[in-house]
């Protein structure tokens, strides 16, 4: 495809940065008052300073699983930041995802997450059996009717399947310490999740033999074992063109945890029906010159998974991660007509296939209309 085109090197230059600066994600947070909207004393007193940070890793008194031990503030045993960091010399971890909210159909932001494996504090307390699943939960100004809270299965925690990063206690976004909006001084980050399993403002981590979920977003008709999808999403459309003048589009698809082949765009008359519409392979730009998101120096962390020590991705598109892409579609004649764009995941679905429904994340195609005049 020709990439070439003036308007279509502009549309590409206006693209937003690949990495999301952390005080411009997209804000999801619950509470009354919000956690990160407290005074700097508050904070200090409710432990969401890195000063004052403690998390409990507890048994569930209900459905108890088997510890040795448990952190806890009573004995004087939860683990502090420096305790944290500790594990962080040994044990921390960095990876690029996309937050997105399964709620909301345009990723929160694209960050390099970094910290300390999940498995690495739960297993100090040295579990020993009945251990099926962990709750999570974070500071929810003490009122239980503002509990945020999220769960995983036990084994997702210990291993990682498919080749995923693990589930983190994060501490950093983008190489520098988490903000209190972004949930610091420590949140739960599941790579392969949806924003909701990732917990802001972690305060207890419960150890449970009951068997299922019990989030907080299991409440809104939400699947909350879903995964990041595919999805492919337009950037710059525009509104009305010039007959016989080539349209430039641009747009972002999120990489699930199928992977990405494709991205597609097709352009119709409104008189020709949806079935008789034709795709056509859009352009998936490659890693970009910049990263953006104020990595210090611009430069990807060292040792973030995925890439080499040079900053190069080792594959592209990344998983978890995600694209730009461009097309130049062909001069039409005067009309009105409509624009959609789609994935082809790894596997080959088309989306919004292989899981087309709400419930478990947004993946519906995208229209835009299009209006061309001489
Ligand atoms: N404690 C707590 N954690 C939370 C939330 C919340 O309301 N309270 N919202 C969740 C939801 S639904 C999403 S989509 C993400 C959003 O993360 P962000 O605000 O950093 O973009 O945080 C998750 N973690
Ligand atoms: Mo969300």
């Amino acid at each position: 495809m020709d990439l070439t085109n003036s308007a279509l090197v502009r549309a590409i230059n206006a693209l937003e940065p690949y990495f999301t600066p952390p005080d411009q994600f997209r804000d999801v947070s619950r509470g009354k008052p919000m956690p990160h909207s407290l005074p700097d004393a508050e904070k200090r007193t409710a432990g969401l300073t890195r000063e004052t940070w403690r998390l409990e890793v507890i048994s569930d008194p209900e459905n108890p699983a088997n510890l040795r031990t448990q952190l806890t503030q009573k004995d004087g045993t939860a683990l502090d930041f420096p305790a944290l960091m500790k594990l962080a010399d040994k044990h921390a971890v960095r990876f690029a995802k996309v937050m997105t909210c399964l709620n909301i159909g345009c990723p929160l932001g694209m960050g390099i997450w970094e910290g300390v494996p999940l498995r690495e504090v739960v297993l100090l307390t040295q579990p020993r059996e009945n251990l099926r699943r962990v709750f999570y939960y974070g500071f929810h100004n003490d009122d239980p009717k503002q509990m945020f809270r999220s769960s995983l299965p036990i084994d997702r925690v210990l291993e990682d399947p498919f080749d995923l990063p693990p589930v983190i206690l994060c501490y950093k976004l983008n190489g520098s310490w988490l903000t209190s909006e972004r949930g610091g001084p420590v949140r739960m980050v599941v790579p392969e999740g949806y924003g909701f399993k990732s917990v802001k403002w972690l305060t207890h981590v419960v150890l449970t033999n009951l068997f299922h979920a019990n989030d907080t977003y299991a409440d809104g008709n939400n699947d909350v074992e879903s995964w990041l999808k595919t999805f492919a999403a337009t950037i710059s459309v525009p509104a009305s063109v010039k007959s016989g003048e080539s349209i430039p589009v641009t747009g972002y698809a999120q990489v699930g945890l199928q992977g990405l082949s494709k991205v597609q765009v097709s352009i119709r008359l409104n008189s020709v029906p949806q079935s008789a519409e034709k795709w056509v392979d859009a352009e998936i730009l490659g890693p970009p010159k910049q990263w953006g998101g104020d990595l210090p120096n611009g430069k990807i962390p060292a040792e973030t998974m995925g890439f080499e020590e040079t900053g190069k991705p080792r594959s592209w598109p990344m998983r978890l991660a995600k694209i730009h892409w461009a097309a130049l579609l062909p001069p039409l004649s005067n009309g009105d007509y409509t624009f959609r764009c789609r994935t082809i995941d790894g596997k080959g679905f088309a989306q919004p296939l292989p899981r087309p429904y709400r419930n478990s994340g947004q993946c519906a195609i995208e229209s835009v209309e299009i209006k061309v005049r001489d």
